[in-house]
């Protein structure tokens, strides 16, 4: 979800197509798109934005780059990040030694979908991994993109690039804006995982297959009141997945170190497959949620969960996460996103997609965040099979009001090419009480003085 300020203020929705065609000028035949789309009941009001028009055979492959694996706004006024993971680098093409590096590359567009070639910062000049040591034990697989998002300080583009140093996986921040030093702001980084100088895979704090950068979010007083924090899934992680939780170092250093490591719980979970950062108690600290759709139980019916982490003022050490559960084979908690606060109520709530609930219908849950943390009775579940959809909840977004009536609303993507927006509405009960006071009249007492008329 997004919100363009100029030249008008509008809220839109865009939706990656990363099987989508090619543009006209592309060499390509599938290279997925992104598609903004305005928010009325029409269902037939989505463009294709056109950017990413071009291809150069000669050192380029866009053929299946999936383009709109990953759509990221800003929020309101600010940029918009999309990413192709699977876009190639191509080298000494009809040749013998004709090689292709999966590196994968990310554009950055403005407020209004174009891209604006005064910025430093828009374009498709995203790919750090181009240039760097190839072969899949450095840089050859990066697979750049496959996560990205803005900090919440509008300071850094963050990374996921799951494919570094045979697949360990590294998380990169960078900024590119001139018209933030002009302002006086400091000009730092980039940080990365590994080391942005030393490039030195021994720094990543996850062994080789572990896919850190899978998925992605970050946020202020996560650690620390202030400092801000990168947090980052490695859903493969000693088989069992973790959650990684980086800072940078110094303004010096080049670096992103780890600070907590969260342990995944058990063989396969997928552990950190989607992460959100949200404070769902509202103490001021962001708290965890992560996703662990391969989770399961021998005995019951039991098959995906979602781990939510309360924040101890800053500390991860000893924390016993609230386990919600899926239903077996439902893939509960492939996404999980923080949607707001759509009652109210002033605690943040979350969705939980379980896409092959349903025999592959696909259902998302809405829970409420509470003093106590979290409600773990789910406050509503929206489903697929009522609307004729396949793989109902594979993505989801939130935490923006679409319509203007306050409450935030929440878009849930499927993978049969339909997205629904759901308009979160007031729910206004009205509980009767009829009081009589004093209970019994007394007609012994006079209170109206003695006039009698
Ligand atoms: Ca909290
Ligand atoms: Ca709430
Ligand atoms: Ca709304």
């Amino acid at each position: 979800m997004h919100r363009q300020l100029n030249p008008s203020d509008k809220r839109i929705l865009l939706i990656g197509a990363p099987r989508a065609k090619a543009l006209a000028n592309q060499k390509a035949n599938i290279t997925g798109g992104l598609y903004s789309c305005d928010i009325t009941t029409q269902t037939k009001d989505c463009d294709r934005v056109d950017f990413d028009n071009e291809e150069d055979v000669k050192v380029e492959n866009k053929e299946n780059q999936w383009l709109g694996v990953t759509v990221n706004s800003q929020g309101p006024g600010g940029k918009i990040v999309v990413c192709a993971h699977r876009y190639q680098r191509r080298l000494f093409v009809d040749t013998a030694q004709e090689s292709r590096d999966i590196i994968g590359r990310c554009y950055v567009l403005s407020q209004d979908l174009t891209v604006d070639t005064s910025s430093d910062e828009d374009g498709g000049n995203w790919k750090f991994c181009e240039g760097r040591t190839r072969g899949h034990e450095q840089f050859g697989s990066c697979q750049q993109g496959l996560a990205a998002t803005f900090t919440k300080d509008y300071h850094y583009l963050v990374f996921g690039a799951p494919g570094a140093y045979n697949w360990k996986g590294i998380v990169r921040a960078e900024q590119k804006n001139n018209t933030l030093l002009e302002k006086g702001y400091y000009d730092d980084g980039p940080y990365e995982v590994g080391d942005e100088n030393l490039l030195d895979p021994n720094l990543v704090p996850v062994p080789a297959n572990s896919y850190l950068g899978f998925s992605l979010d970050s946020g202020h007083s996560i650690t620390k009141g202030r400092g801000l924090t990168i947090v980052s899934g490695a859903p493969r992680a000693n088989h069992c997945g973790a959650v990684v939780l980086l800072r940078k170092e110094t303004q010096s250093s080049a670096r992103l170190s780890p600070e907590y490591i969260l342990e995944g719980p058990g063989l396969a979970s997928s552990f950190g497959y989607d992460v959100a950062v949200v404070d769902l108690n509202g103490d001021g600290w962001q708290d965890i949620v992560v996703g662990a759709p391969q989770f399961f139980l021998k005995e019951g019916d039991v098959g995906g969960a979602v781990y939510v982490y309360i924040n101890q003022a800053g500390k991860w050490d000893n924390i016993t996460p609230i386990r919600l559960n899926g239903t077996k084979d439902s893939m509960f908690g492939l996404a999980v996103e923080n949607i707001g606060d759509i009652n109210q109520d002033s605690y943040q709530d979350i969705a939980v997609g379980a896409p092959y609930e349903d025999s592959g219908a696909g259902k998302v849950f809405v829970y409420h965040g509470s003093a106590n943390g979290i409600n773990t009775v789910p406050a509503q579940i929206l489903e697929g099979k009522t609307n004729n959809i396949k793989l109902f909840g594979y993505s989801l977004a939130g935490n923006l009001d679409l319509d203007k009536n306050s409450y935030p609303d929440i878009a849930i993507g499927s993978l049969s090419d339909t997205v629904l927006i759901y308009r979160t509405k007031p729910i206004i009960s009205i509980k009767q009480d009829v009081r009589i006071t004093p209970k019994e009249i007394d007609f012994t007492k006079k209170t109206c003085g003695n006039h009698i008329w």
